[in-house]
């Protein structure tokens, strides 16, 4: 197993609901480290641009809708097989489907507010952080 980087976002059902330190610890207590964080509120177009891999599924519109409904917290995890590490972490997509213990099935309002994102592979994951952060706001 090598050490790796993965992309995570907290999304806006979330920070309205003021449960980010609750989530981070999850994170933490499975052994991520954050190595970048910010908190930020993103227009359509930003919203858009990155969700655009699901620019033909249905819930397009309604997923950018919902993403710039409020705040984001967006972080690059690093530790051992992260980008698996974190999906592990955040549960099944509908949280109806997470396992017990997950982000997702603790958390997630619904299938789409689902209180977090996470890189599906280590290549979208340097897509996905590469496209939020500067190098220089990564610190490990
Ligand atoms: P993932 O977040 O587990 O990788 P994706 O299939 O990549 O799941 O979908 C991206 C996001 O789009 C989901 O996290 C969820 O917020 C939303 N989403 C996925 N499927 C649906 C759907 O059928 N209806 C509404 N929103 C959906
Ligand atoms: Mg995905």
């Amino acid at each position: 197993m090598a050490i790796e980087r993965t992309f995570s976002m907290i999304k806006p059902d979330a920070t309205k609901r003021n449960i980010t330190g609750k989530i981070i610890s999850k994170f933490e207590d499975a052994g991520l480290r954050i190595v970048a964080q910010k908190r930020v509120h993103w227009n359509k177009e930003q919203a858009g641009e990155f969700y655009a891999v699901h620019k033909e599924r249905p819930f397009y519109g309604e997923l950018v809708d919902f993403m710039i409904s409020g705040p984001i917290v967006m972080q690059v995890l690093e530790g051992e097989d992260a980008v698996a590490a974190n999906r592990k972490i955040m549960g099944a997509t509908n949280p109806e489907d997470a396992d017990a213990g997950t982000i997702r099935k603790e958390f997630a309002e619904s299938l789409e507010a689902n209180s977090v994102h996470g890189s599906d592979s280590p290549e979208n994951a340097a897509l996905e952080i590469a496209m939020c952060f500067d190098e220089s706001e990564i610190v490990g």
